[in-house]
């Protein structure tokens, strides 16, 4: 495609947020303001979203899914796809490319290789190990760093790193575990970062359930084309960036839509507690009580009631409202956007990597209520509904399917326990989840999770909601 703008953009993560979120605000700049913004994906583990796309030239459909139907957009800003670990030099030379100018990622929780303590890189971690000793990456954080070396190297300026996942301030974890990780290989190349490089911190919000089948059919009747790889998403998306960019070289983001803060604290804290918290609860509550779905779970009175007890009650009371933002419209907002009919968004999805979210999405704001002397029996709950997920059936008997990166540990630790007074002691003092809990969680949570298992998740939530 001879007339495609130059890559501006390597994308590390191409999984289907970023191509119905991030991808969707490029290519709108690009068409309104021109530029040199093309995009090159790279997936960190496998092949799959590549072969698919090479089929059709790196071009999708975004096709939005609202209660009015279906609207699509075809996306050509994808220049390239590529694949880490068949082709590091290659990612890196992209990495290293003059014209790019933003390195931006989608890797979810685990992909940051953070010691879940503290939230600093987990030195100790098997891909940053091997980063440390060998040029050829594995980790994001080492991608990073070998690419900006390699530029500094040759007398480039360094391009600007984007966190676009769902972190607590997530450009300064980034960046704390790239300038970690460079002062492991070169303490100069590390303070080079930390001076002329930027990462400015995002909150990044669109509900992207996983591509099925049905959705892929669905495209080929509205569209008449065959899409092998399409994305679908809901109406509503929100992005709000920190203008931290190097030499301020980025697309304008805010001419489609974006906004530019001083601050994203506030929205920060406001999406990942009052939505990212809920999904959570209802991933695990919902699931535990025979739901499939977001969608058919927010179908329910009492669950309903639920989520609004835990808006109201006990997430709100916790935030300060990010500028021209009404949280309780907000809630609504949120409550209409999971009872969209349109998305098929599975609670199972949203379950996976709970060790990862459950710290910034939950168990912050317990802690913040704990301070206050607030009660936090929604959010206990919620945390117990996770246990019983993870104990893998729900309660009628069906299994529940579980994904996570510290499976292991905390299925030997739900195993071995002998009473719940047991579990709970143990689960509390598994530092990679609860790494400071306050003292009222322990009973908080034993008297939720003897809720749950005498009551049942639907009962459970309908009488906490009372
Ligand atoms: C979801 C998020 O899977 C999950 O963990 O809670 O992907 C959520 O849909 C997005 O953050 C919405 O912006």
């Amino acid at each position: 495609m001879s007339n495609a703008p130059k890559t501006g953009i390597v994308h590390l993560g191409l999984g289907a947020f970023f191509r119905s979120h991030g991808a969707v605000y490029i290519q709108n700049a690009m068409k309104k303001d021109g530029g040199n913004w093309g995009v090159i994906g790279v997936s960190l583990r496998s092949p799959g979203v590549r072969d698919k796309l090479r089929k059709q030239n790196w071009r999708y459909t975004a096709a939005e899914m609202g209660p009015e139907g279906l609207k699509t957009q075809d996306i050509t800003v994808l220049n390239d796809v590529l694949v880490a670990p068949e082709n590091p030099q290659a990612v890196l030379d992209a990495m290293a490319d003059e014209t790019v100018k933003i390195v931006s990622l989608t890797i979810t929780e685990k992909g940051y290789c953070l010691a879940s303590s503290d939230g600093a890189l987990d030195l100790n971690h098997p891909d940053i190990q091997h980063d440390i000793a060998h040029d050829m990456p594995k980790s994001a954080p080492g991608y990073i760093v070998r690419a900006l070396q390699h530029r500094r190297a040759v007398g480039l300026r360094p391009f600007t790193v984007m966190s676009l996942d769902n972190l607590p301030n997530n450009g300064a974890q980034i960046k704390a575990a790239v300038l970690s990780l460079a002062s492991q290989i070169d303490p100069d190349l590390a303070a080079w970062i930390g001076s002329e490089a930027r990462f400015p911190p995002t909150m990044v919000d669109r509900i992207v359930p996983a591509t099925t089948d049905a959705l892929i059919a669905q495209i080929a009747d509205h569209t008449g084309k065959q899409d092998v790889a399409p994305v679908g998403h809901e109406p509503f998306s929100q992005w709000v960036i920190e203008d931290q960019f190097v030499d301020n070289n980025r697309p304008d983001f805010a001419s489609v839509g974006a906004q530019f803060v001083q601050d994203v604290t506030a929205f920060e804290h406001m999406k990942l507690r009052m939505l990212n918290g809920t999904h959570s609860s209802l991933a695990y509550l919902g699931a535990v009580a025979g739901f499939r779905t977001v969608s058919e779970a927010c179908g329910n009175e009492d669950i309903i009631d639920f989520l609004t007890h835990l808006w109201t009650e006990e997430i709100i009371p916790t935030l300060t409202p990010p500028e021209a933002t009404d949280l309780p419209a907000y809630a609504k907002a949120l409550l209409q956007r999971y009872q969209n009919p349109a998305i098929q968004h599975r609670l199972e999805q949203i379950a996976m990597d709970g060790s990862q979210k459950l710290p910034q999405r939950l168990l912050g704001t317990i802690q913040d209520n704990a301070k206050a002397g607030r009660s936090f029996d929604g959010l206990a709950l919620a945390v117990a509904g996770w246990v019983r997920f993870l104990e893998g059936k729900d309660d009628n008997g069906n299994a529940l399917s579980i994904s996570d990166p510290l499976q292991d540990q905390l299925q030997e630790l739900i195993t071995t326990a002998a009473t719940r007074d047991d579990l709970v002691t143990k689960l509390i003092g598994f530092k990679a989840v609860f790494s400071d809990p306050p003292a009222e969680l322990a009973p908080a949570l034993l008297a939720a999770l003897t809720k749950l298992d005498d009551k049942g998740a639907l009962a459970a939530m309908r009488e906490t909601a009372r």
